[in-house]
């Protein structure tokens, strides 16, 4: 069977990128949860990069986007793409943007499903990250007419901004807004509600939630 690797699920945005991956392939996967708070977390995962990292039988693959490459090449069947050429060619540059862009919004919001805020103070980086997604998600779903970005189904796409809907719950509320239709679409997904129903029982991450209080760990 095969093993997945993951961090904590209220805090491991990838991680949870990579879970649902496996979801979208119809793959069921071993999970083993590491702790970041451990200094040896890295000790029993079969990679000395980052999780999530995926054992199969005849490979190991440790980068988010790489296991949607490789899951949707073995599992052809599944949703990973749409079938259109044009709204494909979108939804590959949309998670190739997130995997390696959006570095102000990754840093200064990490995920935290659990928290909320009402007046974090985000930077004009920050915003402009926000503003460019939106804009990005909404053009995805007016060109596939939705309900998920690239059509009916639960894509790659869905997969790699869902944690960023996260990010926006706890830290742009009002941001949110501007997507609040697909983002209670997503988060009411089975495998959205399953994933915070994990993340409900995580131990705290202390340094992850010290940046909500000010840097003061509690
Ligand atoms: N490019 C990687 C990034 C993965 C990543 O940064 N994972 C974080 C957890 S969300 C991690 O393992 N952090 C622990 C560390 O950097 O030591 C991917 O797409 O999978």
């Amino acid at each position: 069977m095969a093993k997945l690797w993951i961090g904590q699920p209220n805090y491991s945005s990838w991680s949870l990128r990579g879970w649902l991956a496996c979801k979208i392939a119809g793959l069921e996967a071993d999970i083993r949860w590491v702790r970041f708070d451990q200094d040896d977390w890295h000790a029993e995962v079969p990679s000395n990069a980052t999780v999530p990292v995926l054992a199969l039988d005849d490979a190991t693959v440790w980068d988010s986007a790489a296991l949607i490459e490789v899951l949707a090449e073995r599992h052809p069947g599944a949703p990973f793409w749409p079938a259109d050429p044009g709204l494909r060619a979108h939804a590959r540059s949309i998670v190739a943007e997130m995997h390696s862009g959006f570095v102000p919004l990754r840093m200064a919001c990490p995920m935290n499903i659990r928290a909320r805020t009402t007046d974090f103070p985000l930077s004009d980086a920050v915003f402009a990250n926000i503003a460019r997604i939106q804009d990005l998600l909404e053009t995805a779903l007016i060109n596939s007419g939705g309900p998920f970005l690239y059509g009916p189904e639960f894509g790659a796409a869905d997969a790699f901004y869902a944690p960023v809907l996260y990010r926006l719950r706890t830290y742009a509320p009002v941001a949110q807004c501007a997507l609040a239709d697909y983002s209670e679409r997503v988060m009411a997904h089975p495998w959205l509600v399953e994933w915070e129903a994990m993340a409900a029982d995580d131990p705290a991450f202390a340094r992850s939630d010290a940046l909500l209080n000010n840097g003061a760990v509690e």
